[in-house]
């Protein structure tokens, strides 16, 4: 039986990329395979975060698992620093992982590249190992997340490769799924680069109301064009939008230049606006149920409670595969 395997780091409030690139397919796995998504927040102290944030962001992430359609009687869902096998196989398992493929992860190249040698933390550069770590403790054999961070669990394929050819078949070999539209949803002011919740100019956060979601919408960065056609390079703003729109629609892009032939980017962006509006009002709705029935604690223990006993497993499967003494 497949398990599908995800997770979102709480390091700020979750955006519209977040939504079309990864939680909104979550739900979708649960009927058809093992279920099991986590809240990343070991992975949320890789940069710098005020405690109250972390704490307020987490519990929102949690909701959000929820008002998206998670049930926790079909997918376990917990918290990574609740369930210690995280963080002792990635102390194991980096072992395997070498500098040079480290160095070469983009979003370290990224996320360090505006910042002064002396003070990048060393959790930006191990970020992919514990990312291993995670997937291979539950035996995950999908992973569904945007394209960011499809390089990730390639280097995650390639530790399990190298460990199960140095100690026999031991760790699964886990696959990214991405979506085919809206893998990679752009900032609005800058369509040039990915929306982004730690960098939010230009982002759709999906606790804002219908009046700033319409107003976020209608001054988005495009072109001087007026037709409503895709070209990444030269459109990127309105190929956005049209991404967007398509992935909420669940269409093609080329049905998205069909309905709009003929249309003017005032009609096509207030079309925009209305999806997004018509998605997420009843999201945002069940979020705050969620938040006011005080289930979320049940929820979060139980699931770290299950998730424990699978990664229990594989974490003694893996020490006694390398020689960590057993104790009888
Ligand atoms: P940060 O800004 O802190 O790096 P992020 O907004 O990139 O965060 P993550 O927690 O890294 O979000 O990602 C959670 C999931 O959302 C991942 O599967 C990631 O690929 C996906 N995702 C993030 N941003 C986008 C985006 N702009 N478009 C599509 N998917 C996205
Ligand atoms: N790095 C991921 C979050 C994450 C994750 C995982 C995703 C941490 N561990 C395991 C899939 C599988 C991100 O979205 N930034």
């Amino acid at each position: 039986m497949e398990t599908t395997l995800s997770a979102i780091k709480p390091t700020g409030q979750l955006t519209l990329g977040n939504y079309l690139g990864a939680l909104r397919n979550f739900p979708k796995f649960q009927d058809e395979s093992k279920n099991i998504i986590f809240i990343a927040d070991l992975h949320a102290l890789t940069l710098p975060i005020a405690p109250e944030v972390l704490r307020e962001n987490t519990r929102d992430v949690a909701a959000f698992y929820l008002a998206a359609g998670l049930d926790p009687k079909k997918t376990i869902i917990f918290l990574q620093s609740m369930v210690h096998q995280h963080s002792e196989l990635s102390t194991i398992i980096g072992n395997y992982a070498y500098m040079g493929e480290m160095s070469r992860m983009t979003q370290f190249k990224e996320k360090s590249s505006h910042l002064n040698e002396k003070s990048i933390g060393l959790g930006i550069f191990t970020y992919p190992v514990l990312m291993a770590a995670d997937i291979v403790l539950y035996n995950a054999t999908k992973v569904p997340v945007g394209e960011d961070q499809k390089q990730h669990v390639e280097l995650c394929r390639n530790l399990v490769t190298r460990f199960n050819h140095l100690y026999g078949d031991i760790l699964t070999l886990p696959e990214p799924v991405i979506p085919t539209v809206g893998a990679r949803i752009m900032s609005l002011s800058d369509p040039t680069k990915k929306m982004s919740k730690s960098d939010p100019k230009g982002d759709i956060f999906l606790k804002d109301d219908e009046k700033t979601i319409r107003k976020k919408i209608m001054s988005a960065v495009t072109d001087m064009e007026t037709s409503v056609h895709y070209d990444k390079v030269n459109k990127p703003g309105i190929s956005n939008l049209m991404t967007i729109y398509a992935s909420i629609k669940n269409i093609t892009i080329e049905d998205v230049e069909k309905e709009f032939v003929g249309s003017n980017y005032g009609t096509f962006k207030r079309a925009v606006a209305d999806a997004i509006v018509a998605e997420l009002t009843p999201f945002q709705n069940r979020y705050r149920e969620i938040i006011a029935s005080g289930e979320l604690d049940r929820v979060l223990k139980e699931g770290a409670e299950q998730a424990s006993q699978i990664a229990e497993v594989t974490l003694e499967k893996v020490k006694k595969a390398i020689g960590l003494y057993q104790v009888k």
